[in-house]
């Protein structure tokens, strides 16, 4: 059975880029619920899955359900490692690539943003190592990832929830308040460790 993971930190302190309220509902309710849906679902088809990655492999033989539950419950674990209030960088190692792949940090963060804001609908916008072994920003629509074995757009290192769930109670429409306020919140030390621990690119299909 797969658990809620908990938050790093308490919900107030998010504040004040994401307010305590957006986030205990995003986390309890909206997060809790793609675990509660999914457990329902694995034991109502008698399929016995530890590994979220095992159903995104062979995607295309689960249901619509189980494919937005499994991903609700994957992607949404990974958006909480990515945030943290303590101010931090990129390693070097991913300061570089980042550089490399995009002009330099600022570049990357506008890039990403525009993504982000541009998404039409409810999705996700994703920093992942593709299959070329580059840094690229891609998008999924509602909870799909990247890792999705139809998608296969690389191996995610961070990425950005931009349903409205995730931001409306304190910006009502504005997407890019949002987007721009959430760099005060990224753990760049999660996110440089998934970049050094990333698979081997032949691992990813
Ligand atoms: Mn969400």
């Amino acid at each position: 059975m797969f658990v809620l993971p908990k938050l790093k930190n308490p919900t107030n302190a998010y504040e004040p880029y994401l307010d305590a309220e957006t986030m205990g509902i995003h986390h309890e309710l909206h997060h809790g619920s793609y675990v509660k849906k999914l457990n329902q679902l694995l034991v109502g088809g008698n399929l016995n899955i530890s590994r979220i990655e095992d159903i995104f492999e062979n995607i295309s033989d689960y249901s619509g359900d189980i494919r937005n539950m499994a991903g609700g419950h994957y992607n949404h674990t990974l958006f909480w490692s990515w945030l943290d209030n303590t101010m931090s960088a990129p390693s070097p190692e991913l300061h570089s690539r980042i550089a490399e792949d995009f002009g330099d940090l600022d570049a990357f963060k506008n890039l990403f943003t525009q993504s982000a804001v541009g998404l039409f609908g409810s999705g996700w916008v994703w920093l992942v190592v593709n299959k070329e072994g580059k840094l690229d920003i891609v998008q999924t629509a509602n909870q799909d990832s990247p890792l999705m074995s139809d998608i296969n757009s690389g191996y995610p290192i961070f990425g950005i929830d931009v349903w409205e769930h995730a931001y409306y109670l304190k910006y009502k429409t504005k997407r890019v308040e949002y987007v721009t306020a959430l760099w005060s919140l990224v753990d760049w030390n999660t996110i440089s460790e998934r970049f050094s621990s990333k698979p081997e690119m032949n691992n990813l299909g």
